[in-house]
């Protein structure tokens, strides 16, 4: 499907929503309306599912991964004749739902402790660099400024935010990404999925793998203790699962705004 990436800068995120009369879906902590990217615009989708907007030029427009995901799914991959293409493969006998709940389930994880270690690294476009920290400083009360978020390099709190992330990873995500070992009715234990990069030892991803893969390219871009989690953490299973992921992983229209990728 041909596409078109808009880069916004942050501080322009919640002006971009509203502009396209898409109210917020996510809350801060102190429960004010927290607005987001990325959104999508289809100007070619006909029939909008509950969580879509329908624009004066009846461009469908959806703003949340999960559901931009879930139209991509429904108009354009399940007509996919081959299942394993599919982002939710199986999708009527509850994998949706599933999905959902594991999408959350991620989300906390990466949000206890990678937006923490690794939001205050983000490469701004120095054209509004300024303007986004000021954006994100708004946010919090008591005046804190932007290189007071910072959890320093080295420092006793990032050391053990490090290890309880990785722990964290390691303990609740990591077996997720296990071949489920299963003994056959001859007592014969069997990988019925193999020992691929993916979830459940897969050989193909599905959607819940992009969900990890989504957050791994944040703490590519921004976590300077990267490369250790890439190549060490959970025995290099992250590294594994971001380079299978690596074919799904050009956008246009980032040069120039994005570090180049290593
Ligand atoms: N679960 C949401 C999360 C969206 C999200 O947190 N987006 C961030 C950027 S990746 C954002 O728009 N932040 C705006 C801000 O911090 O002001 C999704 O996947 O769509």
């Amino acid at each position: 499907v041909p596409y078109r990436t808009i880069w916004v800068p942050l501080c322009e995120v919640a002006a971009t929503r509203n502009s396209l009369q898409l109210p917020a879906n996510h809350k801060h902590q102190n429960g004010s309306p927290f607005p987001t990217l990325p959104i999508i615009q289809d100007p070619l989708a006909v029939a909008p599912a509950a969580t879509t907007t329908v624009t004066s030029d009846k461009a469908v427009v959806i703003g949340d991964s999960f559901d931009i995901a879930l139209h991509l799914q429904n108009t354009y991959l399940s007509v996919s004749p081959n299942a394993e293409k599919r982002l939710f493969p199986g999708m009527e006998r509850g994998v949706v739902a599933l999905h959902r709940a594991f999408n959350m389930f991620v989300d906390e994880i990466f949000r206890q402790y990678g937006a923490p270690l690794a939001g205050t690294y983000m490469p701004f476009d120095p054209r509004t660099a300024q303007s986004d920290k000021a954006a994100f400083e708004q946010r919090f009360p008591g005046n804190m400024k932007w290189d007071q978020f910072e959890i320093p390099q080295g420092s006793d709190p990032r050391k053990k935010m490090l290890f309880d992330f990785r722990t964290a990873l390691d303990e609740k995500l990591a077996p997720c990404f296990q071949s489920p070992g299963v003994v056959g009715p001859d007592g014969v234990a069997r990988k019925p999925n193999g020992d691929g990069p993916f979830m459940d030892g897969r050989e193909s991803p599905m959607y819940a793998d992009f969900i990890v893969g989504g957050w791994l390219q944040f703490l590519r871009g921004c976590l300077p203790e990267w490369p250790e989690l890439r190549d060490s953490w959970s025995d290099g299973r992250w590294g594994k699962l971001f380079n299978a992921l690596e074919v799904w992983a050009s956008i246009d229209g980032r040069d120039g705004v994005i570090p180049a990728r290593p």
